[in-house]
């Protein structure tokens, strides 16, 4: 009910500190009895709540679900996650958030869901999605910039992402260009930008981000066990999903809006310190040929820079990039 997510909301916003019956019932006009009722319900929904003698009421962990109601009351983003769709079972968030942008879903909007049938990376490939132990989701943005600029956001996302995993977990994850998240030089995140554009203004960019958070090796499609891994796998300790999506949002708005303001260049800072590839050697497959060489940095536009031995400076819009030995 509306007073139960009020309730949780309150329980959220006081963090560790322990509300009485009494100062509940006082604030939401009602009885003490149904603060109890109240209380027992968002139990019985997964919030674990911990009753302190002569203090009250405390919340330790918010239930594993990425339904509206639970994650909407942590968000601290005025856009981005304002408006939420969530799904237990999708295609693709990818697919249903092109879907919502055409029909004027505003910017800020993200699609959520539990499983994806067909989850998608760059290139028609598969990601794999097991059920409730990820983040799969896609977010719109309406950013008034130019169509060659979207990649960009693939990097700009990269960046709020890491630091929402640092925030959470204490993991210090490294960036491979252009849309890899590691942990251990295995993919923890992959990060998808897709477009609709007219030739000289972006209608809406989809941002399609799928976080492995609490797998374990098993739960991995035998296909990507090798190259994937979890942040509960790193970091020995299942997280709460609810959380880590407020803390993505939040660095996400903080960056849009960064970007919006200064362009790319300080988020290109911020990028390159992250980066597991610039100064690398490494072999970069594009469409067209296979390159190696020296990854001497990224332009202004978020465009990878590769020196081969000849001297030559190419540059790679789009690429899989492997270190060369
Ligand atoms: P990518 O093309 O860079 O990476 C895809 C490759 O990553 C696959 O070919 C496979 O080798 C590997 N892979 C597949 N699943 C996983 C996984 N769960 N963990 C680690 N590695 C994996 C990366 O594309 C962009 C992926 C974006 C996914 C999100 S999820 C929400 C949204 N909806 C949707 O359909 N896609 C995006």
């Amino acid at each position: 009910t509306a007073i139960t997510n009020q309730l949780a909301r309150r329980l959220i916003k006081a963090g560790d500190a322990a509300i009485s019956g009494q100062q509940f019932a006082e604030e939401f006009g009602i009885s003490r009895t149904a603060v109890w009722k109240h209380i027992k319900e968002l139990q019985e929904e997964g919030y674990d709540i911990q009753s302190v003698k002569k203090k009250g009421y405390f919340l330790s962990a918010v239930p594993d679900s990425l339904k509206p109601e639970v994650v909407q009351p942590l968000l601290e983003t005025a856009v981005i996650g304002r408006n939420i769709n969530y799904h237990e079972t999708v295609t693709s968030t990818q697919i249903i958030a092109h879907q919502l942008a055409q029909d004027g879903a505003p910017g800020g909007t993200a699609v959520l869901a539990e499983t994806q049938t067909a989850g998608r990376g760059r290139l028609a490939r598969n990601w794999d999605s097991a059920a409730g132990k990820g983040i799969w989701m896609s977010i719109i943005l309406r950013p008034a910039i130019m169509p060659q600029r979207a990649p960009q956001f693939t990097l700009v996302t990269a960046v709020a992402v890491v630091q929402a995993i640092e925030e959470v977990t204490g993991l210090r994850p490294e960036i491979k260009w252009p849309n890899d998240v590691l942990l251990n030089g295995r993919k923890c995140t992959g990060i998808l930008t897709e477009l609709q554009a007219d030739m000289d203004s972006v209608q809406a960019l989809i941002i399609g981000i799928g976080l492995n958070a609490n797998q374990t090796q098993d739960d991995f499609d035998p296909a990507v066990r090798e190259v994937a891994t979890s942040l509960r796998m790193e970091g020995d300790k299942p997280v709460e999903r609810a959380v880590l999506v407020r803390s993505i949002f939040r660095h996400l708005e903080k960056y849009t809006d960064l970007y919006i303001e200064n362009g790319f260049a300080p988020l290109k800072v911020l990028w390159e310190s992250y980066s597991v590839t610039i100064g690398k050697r490494i072999r970069a497959r594009t469409a067209r040929e296979v390159l190696e060489g020296l990854a001497i940095g990224i332009t202004d536009d978020g465009v990878l820079e590769l020196k081969t031995d000849d001297g030559k400076i190419h540059t790679i819009y789009s690429a899989d990039i492997e270190l060369a030995t």
